[in-house]
């Protein structure tokens, strides 16, 4: 046998994995019948010798060492034991410990050393030093060895982690579990604060259950541990100094955390019980920050912020019903809290600030697609925040289904597994494993700013809810769940018989819990007031918007114009792009005028010098979908990056532009947690068409639409939808604005199909100046496409450097005799332009006025009223759309015109009633574009 197999020139330095498990089965073949091999096979281990693995140094090391001490017969066996030893760690959680109610079947096929066709005297003879690197001292050979791996890796905590690529943080994990720091040694001090706080978890579901009898709670009771463990990385961020903490979670023992992580006093919590009044409870000392909405929402959506006294922020996101959707939100949140934008250049990350802790469901985790679209910013530069900490509070059970009929891979975490994401599973009853799996983690992020999952395995002690039987439809799961103890009787039991704590203890800490709560109730009942909930909304927001100047002195946009045109000398711009580019010098000459993108541009240099950062994110936003807005240059003989945005004058914030990953859901979710947490910053989220919206529907109908009403959330979120008919199809023409003024109401956000880049300046503006105001409210445009370079859409400078955004813009050379004009026709964006391009200098359509609807919502009927007054022989008002009957802002804006119209004749031109937006043909579309305005444009 050659004995150069440890050369690094070897071919098996380079194997590695599963591919090194089949090499090794090759070399056990080929060392039992080698003529059954492929020839080249065997030629290869006659010439390197037995395969080893190349990223487990130790072992390799260990290996050629051992091969000076054992016997060459026993070679064999040597790698046996090394293959044992790497499949317990490998495969060890298929049989360990994790599951409290020991109903799952374990598989220990894998750690048989009868499978390796070692006995218990060949793991005698192998030397400890190659199975473990670090033995203990009391572990003097081969079979010791094999049993202490056993222990670490098949007991109450598990782990998979050999789907990590960088060999350094697979050495670590295994170098931390085989130092046994799972299985710490907790003094008593601290054995009892985990008993208090597990008497307060479970105390407070029996409280509320005996005492609120059939109110939902969704009960932590099974994943009871949950709050020890968050409880556990609070202390340690603490201790780092973590400035903030993200948690975002579904219903599962939400309560319990509110209460016991958020501390939100007891109080509160059973005066939301008891339908009375709970602001009278709130800590005065400011601890416990929660907001709410005029309209409300049931108690186990609401979130809550506490500044703990060690200056921790800890922030519960609000969110809907709607499983693992507030996962981005929280992400966004995160980075948000993680930036510093107050400068110009791209915002600096600190992802030491703070972090997320997201708990998900173990049916939702495999199930929700927007988990992976989170999962998947862990590494891209826009979106990622060094790390989140993965919850699964795993009841094994998702409402009535068992995981046979929810999910189609062995365990729910392994989603997160393509991420590369270390998974640890811990069995739910153990809480000191669980507090060693929180301290593992935490360290874990803190080292390699990486997502990290905890599958914390328990059961559901009720039904989905406390109505719910569960006998009915898991029996075979709920008559354990019967027998079972709970985590906190368990641990009463072990620290009794630790001497711990005496049995009358135990029981003694439970009664003063269950007392305390009882005071708290009794609390409630006496300051019980009997206000009904009120639902005015604050007055700013009932007010809406003033109108606010937005102008720029012509000085400055020139200067910074100047500025944006004028790149390093030593930076090449592809030369075509230059050309383009440098056209934007000639509306400063007096010559050509300033299109879409070009104000769009010259709007967030302004914005940045009155001190507001941008983050702009989207699938391809930094070119733009359109090739029309190229804020990020590249050089095209380095490929570096030049932002111009980074080089105005007087910029005080920061600008950063994403081009983001291919999903609508995750990304406009991100945005909206971004923007919530740094309310100064404009956030713009573009979708590469506005139709794409539609991935991300609920993000529009749950938070950005509701959640200042539901919740008191602000949020100054811009949404560009690119929209407008051009004969593309049914795709790429509709961003369904009938869906976002269907949600219109109370202010709740500012929808705008504009005409002109001008107002698409002002606009933006006004958005960042009010974006620190109470009235501030989201803003959608359903932005152009081919209006983009659209010569009646540019604007002058002096455009720019004056006024402020008008909602309603009256056709330039229409209307001019009041007393001729019949018909007034109101239309937006892409229609109003394709008119004003039929009408021109409004020669021969002195019976007509166009007026453009600018901003649809809130509907500016008075500004619409006055136009109309003017003309005192108007018979008719005619709404023009683009998009079918059904669709587009016909049916919104009927009743406001009918109003207005007092008795006279609304009519509708427009695309009949359709089930598909547009034609699928693009002569089919010209045809009915031109019948549409042939009809409003013909004389009565
Ligand atoms: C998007 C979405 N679909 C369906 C539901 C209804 N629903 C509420 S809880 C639940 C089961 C969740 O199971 P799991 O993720 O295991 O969490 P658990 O309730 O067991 O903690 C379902 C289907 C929902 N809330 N959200």
């Amino acid at each position: 046998m050659s004995s150069n197999y440890s050369d690094a020139k070897s071919p098996w330095s380079s194997i590695t994995g599963p591919n090194l498990g089949y090499v090794m089965e090759m070399y056990d073949i080929y060392q039992e019948s080698p003529e059954l091999l492929d020839p080249e096979f065997a030629e290869m281990f006659k010439q390197y010798g037995p395969p080893v693995e190349n990223s487990q140094p130790s072992a390799t090391q260990a290996i050629s060492e051992a091969a000076g001490t054992v016997e060459p017969n026993k070679f064999g066996k040597v790698l046996a034991a090394v293959q044992l030893a790497e499949a317990i760690r490998a495969h060890g959680h298929l049989a360990s410990d994790i599951y409290p109610l020991n109903d799952q079947p374990k598989d220990t096929s894998r750690l048989e050393p009868s499978a390796y066709g070692l006995t218990e005297q060949d793991l005698r003879e192998v030397p400890v030093s190659l199975l473990l690197s670090e033995a203990p001292s009391n572990i003097s050979n081969g079979l010791e060895a094999i049993a202490y791996l056993k222990s670490l890796y098949t007991d109450k905590v598990a782990f998979e982690f050999s789907h990590i690529v960088q060999p350094q943080e697979r050495s670590w994990i295994q170098a931390k579990i085989e130092a046994g720091e799972f299985k710490p040694s907790l003094d008593h001090e601290k054995k009892k604060e985990v008993l208090d706080l597990l008497t307060r978890v479970e105390g407070f579901e029996k409280f509320v259950h005996r005492t609120f009898v059939g109110q939902k709670r969704f009960s932590i009771e099974g994943v009871d541990t949950l709050v020890l463990l968050i409880d556990e990385l609070v202390r340690l961020s603490e201790e780092k100094g973590t400035e903030k903490i993200m948690i975002g979670m579904a219903h599962r023992g939400r309560l319990n955390v509110l209460t016991h992580i958020l501390h939100k006093p007891y109080e509160m919590m059973f005066a939301g019980f008891a339908h009375v009044g709970d602001e009278a409870f709130l800590p005065e000392d400011g601890s416990v920050q929660i907001t709410k909405g005029w309209f409300g929402d049931v108690k186990y959506h609401m979130g809550a912020a506490y500044t703990s006294p060690k200056g921790t922020n800890i922030k519960l996101a609000y969110n809907p019903s709607h499983l693992e959707i507030v996962s981005p939100v929280v992400a966004g949140q995160t980075r948000a809290a993680q930036e510093t934008t107050n400068q110009p250049g791209i915002a600096d990350i600190d992802s030491k600030k703070a972090y997320a802790i997201l708990v998900h469901g173990d049916a939702a985790f495999p199930g929700q697609g927007v988990v992976t679209e989170t999962l998947n910013y862990s590494r891209i530069r826009g979106f990622q925040t060094g790390g989140s900490i993965h919850v699964i509070a795993n009841n094994m059970i998702g409402f009535t289904t068992e995981q046979y009929d929810s999910r189609s891979t062995h365990y729910s975490s392994d989603p997160a597994k393509g991420f590369e994401v270390p998974v640890i599973h811990v069995n739910a009853d153990d809480p000191e494993a669980v507090i060693a799996v929180a301290r593992f983690a935490f360290e874990y992020r803190e080292k390699f700013g990486k997502d990290i999952l905890i599958d914390l395995i328990g059961y559901r002690r009720y039904g989905h809810n406390e109505m719910d039987e569960p006998l009915v439809t898991n029996p075979m799961m709920y008559h354990e769940v019967h027998k079972h103890d709970t985590v906190r009787a368990l641990y009463g039991q072990q620290l009794a018989a630790e001497k711990v704590l005496s049995e009358e203890d135990v029981k003694a800490l439970d009664a003063d819990t269950q007392k305390e709560m009882q005071e708290a109730y009794d609390h409630v009942k006496e300051n019980k007031t009997d206000d009904a909930p009120k639902m005015t909304m604050p007055e700013a927001v009932s007010k809406g918007y003033p109108e606010v100047p937005t102008g720029v002195e012509k000085n400055v946009l020139a200067k910074m114009n100047e500025e944006l045109l004028t790149w390093p000398s030593d930076f090449s711009v592809f030369s075509k792009l230059a050309r383009i580019l440098k056209r934007r010098e000639d509306p400063f000459n007096g010559k050509g005028k300033i299109d879409w993108a070009h104000a769009e541009t010259l709007a967030f240099g302004a914005i940045l010098q009155d001190g507001h950062p941008i983050r702009l994110t989207g699938q391809d936003a930094q070119r733009g979908t359109f090739a029309h807005r190229h804020l990020v240059l590249h050089d095209d003989k380095t490929g570096n990056e030049l932002i111009p945005l980074h080089h105005i004058s007087g910029a005080n914030a920061s600008f950063v532009v994403y081009n983001s990953p291919l999903t609508e859901s995750a990304v406009l979710g991100f945005e909206y947690g971004y923007n919530v947490e740094n309310e100064n910053a404009l956030v713009i989220w573009e979708a590469q068409y506005g139709d794409f919206a539609n991935m991300a529907q609920m993000m529009f109908d749950q938070f950005i639409s509701a959640g200042r009403s539901k919740w008191g959330q602000k949020s100054g979120l811009v949404m560009l939808l690119p929209h407008g008919y051009e004969g593309q199809g049914p795709e790429h023409s509709s961003a369904r604005l009938e869906r976002h003024l269907q949600m219109a109401a109370e202010n709740n956000w500012t929808v705008a199909n504009l005409s002109s880049a001008a107002n698409y300046f002002h606009i933006l503006r006004r958005q960042a100046k009010m974006l620190t105001e109470e009235a501030i409210r989201p803003l959608i445009i359903v932005s152009p496409k081919s209006l983009l370079r659209h010569p009646l859409v540019g604007a002058e400078v002096d455009d720019l450097t004056e006024g402020h955004f008008q909602t309603v813009i009256e056709q330039p050379g229409m209307g001019t005799k009041d007393k001729k004009v019949e018909r007034i026709l109101f239309a937006s964006g892409k229609m109003a332009i394709d008119l004003a391009e039929r009408v021109k200098d409004g020669k021969g359509y002195e019976w007509a006025h166009i007026v453009r609807v600018e901003q649809l919502y809130p509907f500016p009927a008075e500004k619409i009223q006055a136009i109309v007054d003017r003309y005192p022989n108007v018979k008719e008002l005619g709404w023009v759309q683009e998009e079918p009957q059904n669709m587009g802002s016909w049916t919104f804006a009927e009743p406001y015109l009918r109003e207005i119209a007092a008795g006279k004749d609304v009519s509708y031109y427009g695309r009949i009633k359709r089930q598909s937006p547009a034609e699928g043909d693009g002569e089919a579309h010209k045809a009915e574009q031109t019948r549409i305005i042939d009809a409003a444009l013909a004389k009565a």
